[in-house]
């Protein structure tokens, strides 16, 4: 995250400088839409992208998978924006997507780990991630890069179109900057991480919730978990459980929730008291000093405060470490998972 960092925010000053994409910076300003193309872990990123985007830059903002938008006919035009994100820079899907939306006339930013890569050469510009090779087939140092990226274009693309004050970004800068702080304080919780993996390690299911940007990180948690572990694991947004994942809930169930306090919390302990009225077994990720998801949650994990903005950042960490104690429990080899590819180039 620091890598991600160095060299591009500015909190005293209020500014975030993106070389790799200034010269599109008066474009930024009159931009129609964003579309996120990626795959797998990437995808997720781009979910969290949609929300700060948004939330920050007011731009709309769709995000596909590239798997499923290159086979179909999408409506693309000059004035679109494509932001391609890979880990590897090689995903043969992601790549079909940027060479239909260039064909289609729209501007390719990617966001790759390094250059050489064949997806930084096909794009327009970009933002490197530059977090080093991942050891393992999961992307997991690759999410929380893509995501400090994404988190930096929010911000950049709102300084250029204006729609955030200098003094709200000193303030969240100056935020961001501390995040590698936190987030070694979020690795603390190792050890409570590996009790709670050892109490649900033999699950055949398990569910993970999340509102707001909490809904992204709790796909990233379920796909952690399935790719390392081979438990089945599904992430959805809390609030659609009532449409179909609550009739999953038995005692045999563990459910994680994102339930730090930001401005979904109180909705989030509602969704809780629904699980645990149907003996679900609740694995909460919380703000540190929490004491209302504490008295109804089988399991808390805590996590330091943070704006919204930042929660993925620091929510990401414990379901990374919650798969992997669970798949080296179930004698799982972390790093190469049966049937899956570092780089996907077919
Ligand atoms: C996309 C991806 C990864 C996943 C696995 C297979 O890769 O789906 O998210 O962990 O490695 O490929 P990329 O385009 O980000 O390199």
């Amino acid at each position: 995250i620091k890598d991600c960092m160095r060299g591009r925010i500015y909190p005293q000053e209020g500014k975030v400088q993106l070389g790799g994409i200034k010269e599109f910076a008066e474009k930024l300003k009159n931009i129609d839409r964003i579309i996120i193309v990626a795959c797998g872990t990437s995808w997720h990123a781009g979910l969290v992208g949609e929300y700060l985007i948004e939330e920050y830059a007011r731009i709309p903002v769709e995000v596909e998978y590239a798997s499923e938008f290159r086979y179909r006919n999408p409506i693309i035009t000059e004035k679109d924006v494509v932001i391609a994100i890979s880990q590897s820079g090689e995903t043969a899907d992601t790549m079909a997507a940027i060479e239909m939306a260039k064909e289609r006339g729209a501007t390719i930013f990617g966001i790759c780990n390094v250059a050489g890569a064949s997806i930084p050469r096909l794009t327009d510009a970009g933002v490197y991630t530059h977090a080093g090779p991942e050891i393992g087939v999961a992307s997991t140092k690759a999410f929380t890069a893509q995501v400090t990226v994404l988190t930096l274009m929010a911000f950049y693309m709102a300084q250029q179109k204006g729609t955030i004050t200098t003094s709200k970004l000193i303030e969240l800068l100056t935020e961001l900057d501390h995040i590698p702080e936190k987030v070694e304080l979020a690795l603390e919780s190792n050890d409570l991480i590996k009790e709670v993996s050892e109490k649900i390690k033999d699950s055949t299911n398990c569910l993970f919730l999340g509102r707001g940007t909490g809904f992204p990180v709790a796909l990233e948690g379920a796909l952690k978990l399935k790719e390392i572990s081979y438990i089945h694991a599904e992430g959805y947004p809390a609030a659609e459980m009532k449409h179909g994942p609550i009739a999953l809930i038995t005692e045999e169930m563990p459910v994680v929730f994102i339930a730090t306090q930001n401005s979904s919390y109180e909705k989030v302990i509602s969704n809780i008291q629904e699980v645990k009225a149907r003996k679900g077994k609740v694995i909460a990720i919380v703000t540190a000093g929490d004491t209302e998801v504490k008295k109804m949650a089988d399991y808390c994990i805590e996590i330091p405060d943070a704006n919204e903005a930042f929660l993925p950042l620091l929510a990401t960490i414990p379901l990374q470490l919650l798969s992997y104690h669970i798949a080296v429990m179930r004698g799982c080899n972390v790093d190469q998972p049966r049937n899956l590819a570092k780089s996907v180039t077919v």
